[in-house]
């Protein structure tokens, strides 16, 4: 068994953690008053798959599926930024493709020199010193540093060669790449000897091609019969078939034109991966391709081969008789292939595909806006905020910190939470959800009530709990002092967002 090759890996992929912000306060001689010097966490490192032609298999991601980048730092007083998490590179073989657990491609890498990005490292949460504001002058709290992603991937390897030579064990596919290039692939006399792909490298006048051969295929191998059909996936990228037949099997059940179509059936059967960067690959039926007749060496090997001629070109292949052993025919069989390899290669400039050799982000998401919708939980109604923004401002807040918690809700409101909740009919104690799961979970309780258009329904606004009801001047007032705190509130946020600005431009993102 050729235990070193390994085509198919599950890795489990974990970016750093984002380092948690420093609340801290100068400290002077003679001055004791100093202001907030909390610096910010570093960034967590990523985990990025690098397409690398030295790399030939996933053995290493075999034997160790679990890989993690370094978290950031920590920030420090005196404004010392944490340090960024290395980015954890892993070379993977040209040709690999990446699915999510459940099937999808998520990237099929070709180019050396791609980047994937696996996991994207956590952002580092703001000091004290990054969330000072006119208004909060030395705030007793910091961010917390974001968790980095973690997904599981499926990684397959999958050969990238012109031509793939397929047909039943034993037919003489190994041979035939053995006759025509240097590559020294395994060859027996026993069904199975080619477990895993070899790959030959062939020259015909001035085309220069590569040809894989795969394990041999049998009737039912698209329902796992024998190695079953998943080395298929090495000829998925190949631009023409050779359909290998033998033309000395003493096996009663079978002649050259019932295995044909045995494996047209077979290659009939197999769903072709279609994903970022694989082009417009046809299926693999479609595919053009040869005939070649082998092992014409043998007795009689001349006479079956013109027999069943006629009924293959009839089928619309053209035929080549070949012997891997005696070298019969090989000249016309490679110019052949280098004829189709050649007009592949013109097809796909033609199509002006431009490769995908840049850094390749799998999970592009919408961080600008939130959706507030009510939902029956199991202990009645309640208001769930999703967003990405509100998302990742959870995981920032250290919930044992008031301060922290209601800069929290500061930025919700900000945002048009409050605003939103009040108008799809949230009343003050309702409850609200923030994201997909139920970690953070409150009772509203608006940090400011807004103005007529934002009273829920009749009874449940906060104001007319008050025993009195407020004087115009005190209405008049009230008023004011909304309106002051929402000018204020929006000064805050203009300052947040330069300093959140200015925050990642220091982490290079
Ligand atoms: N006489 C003769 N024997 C051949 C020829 N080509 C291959 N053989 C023999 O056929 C047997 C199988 O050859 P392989 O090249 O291993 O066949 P394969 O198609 O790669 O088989 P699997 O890897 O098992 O699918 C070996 O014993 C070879 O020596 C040929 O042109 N003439
Ligand atoms: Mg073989």
């Amino acid at each position: 068994m050729a235990t070193e090759f390994v085509d198919r890996v599950t890795l489990h992929v974990s970016a750093g953690d984002g380092g948690n912000g420093c609340t801290s306060v100068r400290r002077e001689k003679f001055k004791p008053l100093g202001g907030p010097d909390g610096a910010n966490g570093g960034t967590g490192g990523d985990v990025v798959l690098v397409v690398d032609e030295q790399t030939t298999t996933l053995l290493p991601y075999h034997r160790g599926p679990h890989r993690a980048a370094p978290n950031g730092g920590i920030g420090k007083g005196d404004l010392r930024h944490g340090q960024d998490g290395e980015d954890l590179v892993l070379p993977v073989p040209v040709g690999t493709v990446v699915k999510s657990p459940d099937g999808e491609v998520l990237a099929d890498l070709v180019e050396p020199g791609t980047r994937f990005i696996a996991a994207q490292g956590g952002r580092g949460g703001l000091g004290n010193a990054a969330l000072a504001s006119p208004k909060r002058k030395a705030p007793g709290f910091a961010l917390l540093g974001e968790p980095g992603e973690s997904r599981d991937l499926v990684l397959e390897v999958k050969t990238v060669a012109d031509v793939a030579l397929v047909g039943f064990p034993s037919a003489g596919k190994s041979s035939l790449i053995a006759a025509l290039s240097a590559a020294r692939p395994k060859i027996a006399d026993y069904p199975f000897t080619t477990l895993v792909p070899n790959l030959g490298v062939v020259q015909a006048g001035d085309v220069r091609y590569t040809v894989a051969d795969v394990p041999g295929l049998i009737p039912g191998a698209s329902e796992g019969k024998g190695l079953g059909l998943e080395f298929l996936r090495h000829v998925e990228r190949c631009a023409a078939l050779v359909h290998v037949i033998d033309m000395a099997t003493w096996d009663p059940g079978r002649d050259p034109v019932g295995d044909l179509r045995t494996i047209e059936e077979e290659l009939a059967a197999y769903a072709v991966d279609i994903g970022p960067g694989s082009g417009d690959l046809l299926p693999l039926s479609e595919r053009p391709a040869l005939v070649a007749l082998n092992k014409v060496d043998v007795p009689d090997g001349h006479e079956l081969a013109d027999m069943v001629r006629g009924d293959l070109e009839a089928a619309g292949y053209r035929v080549f008789e070949v012997s891997a052993v005696s070298h019969t025919g090989l000249r016309e069989l490679s110019f052949a292939m280098a004829g189709l390899v050649a007009a592949e290669r013109e097809r796909r400039e033609s199509l002006e595909v431009e490769p995908v050799r840049t850094v390749i982000r799998p999970l592009a998401v919408d961080d600008s806006g939130f959706t507030v919708r009510a939902e029956d939980g199991p202990d009645g109604r309640l208001f769930r905020v999703l967003g990405e923004k509100p998302r990742r401002w959870v995981l920032q807040t250290d919930f044992s910190n008031d301060e922290a918690v209601g800069y929290l809700s500061d930025r919700l409101e900000k945002l048009g939470v409050e605003e939103e909740l009040f108008r799809v009919g949230a009343v003050p104690g309702d409850t609200i959800v923030i994201g997909t799961d139920d970690a953070v979970v409150f009772d509203w309780d608006p940090t400011m009530v807004g103005g007529a258009e934002l009273l829920g329904s009749r009874g449940t606004d906060l104001r007319l709990e008050d025993e009195r009801r407020p004087s115009r001047k005190e209405r008049k007032a009230a008023f004011h002092d909304r309106m002051d705190a929402k000018a204020e509130a929006r000064a805050e946020m203009e300052a947040e967002r330069v300093a959140e600005k200015a925050a990642s431009r220091d982490e290079g993102r």
